[in-house]
């Protein structure tokens, strides 16, 4: 907690490379005389850390002495990337850095090389929750990020025969300096269990929730610096350790052998993530994590709140808590729990205080990824959440019955519980309920929502909903994994483009001036040429740098239609096969991205991938003009190399499907040109950079709509088409894995038969075209440059700074104190 003025600590004068070398000694206990790279790297993380931490507590002390209202941002996913340029970066320490490493003739990018990436993250959720967490440092906004500490992130991803093999992500085998413990003031967290019932003096039934298990809850702080502004907030990521007066009893009985291993067992909660984005696999290990580090925070809470010596009702007055997707969903019930049971608040009060802390963010509209969890369950693991959620459900539905009484069915479609073989809490429902803000993410996504996925809610709580655009952070997908270009734009605009991204619009009328689309175009080749080496390195594959850099990068999806884009690459092998004389627009198709661990189609389409590459790269009549590359363990860094090389970058999901996208935001960013369905926030990249600088292509969502009311026959396409039935045959037989004709007929079936739901033929014709279009104007230096000048320049709204202004003006009412 904040410290009095009088013992702040004097701030840092020393430099920081002497700081990294008496870190080195003192800090690490090693020999600081030749220090090598491992020792530079630890070093200057301590000195960089010391920097925040006396920032860090300053601002601390700043938020409670303003009373500032704090935003908690609950999110189970966390995707910061590699730590130490950015945060060089925001401290404006970088050339102290230089200074220090060219001592030891080390480069910050060799030194980066021994940082690993924490992986405590799926994809684009915990991506943006990152994004988040760097704007509200750089606005200044009194913000705090909660999370778990995950011992083991997402899995690393080998390719090994051409298929996934996951392997366990130990992201903190040597320590991790970033993350400092707390290992004081845990708190203990509650399971299973059971719920007395008492009379108070007035009468009043009261409830106490008792007995279970326990487990402890140990703070991990990582730290996010604003960019250049003195600022710096925190993640606080909870660690699951064992209650130790449950380990002691279990010692007086006797039984050692079996404390220790409840020890373990408590420690598995923050074990590992799940791995997968979409299908909730409904573990109770996995609601165990969303309670655990719900209950941890809250505590926090209202720890805090407590000191403010302020009556409850300005809890949401001094807070707001913003939910990431349903997930941390169950802090509604637990903080009506708090209030009820052990601050003694009325119902009416309580209730009205969490209707006005909570915020929620919905990122999918895919049935089966919404999350419901059993009531039986619940029950059992939380048995006095469960009878607040039944008494939150039986006032709502009354309410409801009472304001809609020419529709009984209403109160069954929007209950909290839906009844069916087994009975299931509705998760989003309960958000719902709970919040006084819903967003989606993107403009569609937001419109899917009203008219389709929460339409009921939308008549019952109208002036909850409203769209938040995602964003991205461009001090790191611009400043700092495109070096050259923000040179050349600082060169051109100065600065400020880095925390004013709409600053970009300047370089519009550059686009005309041939010395800056030539010094344009120089900056891509480098960042081309670079990536070129990583694949020759990695994939033993040596790319023509000039050639057309098509990438999708980007978890594997049946909806995200990785196969639409294999099937194009096959029909282009085709037709170079048959047509050896014509000139092609060399091409470069770059794939990246990891499959659900228990997603076999998602896997298959990984192997086919690697399978059709393995062929192509392979024959000597088309090497020069066609390659296939499979990243392996796609991640934040390989992300950051990727985005600035690329020229094409694909965003072909079936329209109505992607809430939002960021990656699409990150490659335009960067310059790249999209080709794209009219899906999530692609939509308003086109409108942002200009129709004719995007290539939207395929049936937009009410054409998916209608043709799936009509009856979708891929049959009919395959017949008609003979360019795609050659493409389909050749998957369906042992064209690809020799000897084998069989390892593709479940791809082959889910494209034809059973009537695929993401329509991937239907849009082939379409994509086909819209691609011969691109290789043409690829072909066209000076347009081509001039489109991907623009799409930079049109790119400025889809900063999180942006967004995050947003979320703080129209659903946080936080402030800036900086
Ligand atoms: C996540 C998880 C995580 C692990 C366990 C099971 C489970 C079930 C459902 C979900 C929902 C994930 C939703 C998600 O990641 N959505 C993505 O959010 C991005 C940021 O808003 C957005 O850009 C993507 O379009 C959207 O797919």
């Amino acid at each position: 907690e904040p410290l009095a003025e009088s013992e702040a600590p004097q701030a840092r004068n020393s430099a920081l490379g002497e700081d990294a070398l008496w870190h080195i000694l003192y800090s690490l206990g090693r020999d600081n005389a030749h220090p090598d790279k491992h020792k530079c790297y630890w070093g200057l993380v301590l000195a960089v850390r010391d920097r925040m931490l006396e920032k860090w507590a300053s601002v601390q002390r700043q938020y409670y002495e303003n009373d500032d209202k704090r935003l908690y941002y609950l999110s189970l996913e966390f995707l910061p990337g590699k730590f130490l340029r950015e945060n060089l970066l925001s401290l404006g320490l970088e050339s102290e850095a230089h200074t220090f490493l060219r001592k030891y003739s080390f480069s910050l990018d060799q030194i980066m090389d021994v940082e690993c990436e924490p992986g405590l993250g799926n994809g684009g959720l915990g991506r943006l929750a990152s994004c988040y967490m760097d704007s509200m440092a750089t606005l200044g906004l009194p913000a705090f990020g909660y999370g778990i500490r995950y011992s083991y992130g997402l899995f690393r991803q080998e390719i090994r025969n051409g298929r996934q093999v996951e392997m366990p992500d130990n992201w903190l085998h040597e320590g991790n300096h970033w993350l400092i413990p707390r290992p004081h003031g845990l708190y203990p967290i509650r399971f299973y269990g059971t719920v007395h019932e008492w009379q108070d003096d007035d009468g009043t039934l009261r409830h106490d929730w008792r007995g279970g298990d326990i487990v402890m809850a140990m703070a991990n702080d990582m730290y996010v610096p604003g960019y250049r502004n003195g600022h710096v907030n925190c993640i606080r990521l909870w660690e699951a350790r064992p209650h130790k007066e449950f380990v002691l009893s279990s010692f007086n009985a006797g039984d050692y052998i079996g404390s220790v291993q409840e020890k373990i067992k408590d420690e598995n909660i923050s074990m590992v993530l799940y791995p997968s984005d979409d299908a909730p696999e409904g573990k109770t290990l996995r609601l165990k994590q969303q309670y655990f580090f719900v209950a941890a925070t809250m505590r926090d809470l209202v720890r805090r709140f407590k000191k403010l010596n302020k009556p409850w009702d300005q809890l949401p007055e001094k807070n707001v808590v913003q939910l990431n997707e349903t997930h941390p969903s169950i802090a509604i019930p637990e903080l009506m729990r708090i209030l009820l049971d052990e601050e003694l608040i009325c119902w009416e009060d309580s209730w009205f205080i969490c209707q006005k802390l909570f915020a929620y963010t919905n990122h999918t509209i895919l049935p089966e990824a919404l999350e419901t969890w059993p009531v039986e369950l619940m029950e059992r693991l939380l048995p006095r959440h469960m009878q607040i959620i039944y008494e939150i459900n039986r006032r709502f539905l009354e309410d409801v019955r009472l304001h809609f009484r020419d529709e009984p069915d209403l109160p069954s479609r929007v209950s909290l519980i839906s009844d069916g073989p087994e009975k299931v809490v509705r998760m989003s429902h309960l958000a719902i309920v709970g919040s006084f803000s819903i967003n989606g993410v993107s403009a569609l996504h937001t419109q899917i929502l009203r008219d389709r996925v929460f339409h009921d809610f939308i008549r019952i709580f109208p002036d909850r909903f409203n769209n938040k655009t995602n964003g991205i952070t461009p001090r790191r997908w611009l400043r700092q994994c495109n070096v050259s270009l923000s040179w050349l734009l600082s060169e051109h605009l100065g600065c400020d483009w880095v925390t004013d991204l709409d600053q970009l619009e300047r370089i519009r009328e550059l686009a005309d001036d041939e010395e800056f689309r030539h010094d344009w175009e120089q900056c891509r080749l480098t960042n081309k040429k670079r990536l070129a080496d990583h694949i020759e390195k990695r994939n033993g594959i040596t790319v023509n740098p000039h050639s057309i850099f098509d990438v999708q990068a980007k978890r594997f999806h049946e909806y995200k239609r990785q196969l639409l884009n294999v099937l194009h690459i096959i029909s282009l092998y085709n037709h170079l096969r048959k047509n050896p004389e014509v000139m092609m627009q060399p091409r470069t198709f770059i794939f990246g991205g990891k499959a659900a661990p228990s997603y076999w189609m998602a896997k298959d389409i990984i192997y086919l991938i690697n399978c059709v590459a393995r062929r192509i790269n392979s024959d000597p009549h088309t090497r020069n003009v066609l390659k296939v590359i499979f990243l392996a363990n796609y991640n934040i860094s390989l992300s950051q190399l990727l985005v600035p090389a690329t020229d094409v970058s694909e965003q072909i999901s079936t329209a109505g499907y992607e809430a939002s996208g960021t990656g699409n935001m990150k490659f335009a960013l960067n310059g790249a040109l999209t080709i794209g369905t009219r899906d999530g926030a692609n939509i308003e990249i086109g409108e942002r950079v200009g129709q004719d600088n995007i290539y939207l292509f395929g049936l937009c969502e009410q054409e998916v709509l209608d043709m799936r009311n009509r009856g979708y026959d891929p049959w009919e396409l395959y017949k008609n088409d003979g360019e795609l039935r050659e493409v389909l045959d050749m998957i369906n037989s042992d064209e690809f894995t020799p000897g084998n004709p069989t390892a593709f007929s479940g791809i082959f079936n889910s494209l034809l038969s059973g009537g695929d739901r993401f329509m991937v033929l239907a849009d082939y014709r379409a994509y086909a075209e819209t691609h011969q279009r691109i290789a043409h104007e690829f072909g066209d230096r000076e347009l081509w440059i001039r489109k991907s000048i623009l799409n930079t320049a049109g790119m400025g709204f889809f900063s999180s700074d942006r967004a995050v202004r947003e979320y703080m003006d129209d659903i946080w009412g936080v402030k800036p104190d900086v």
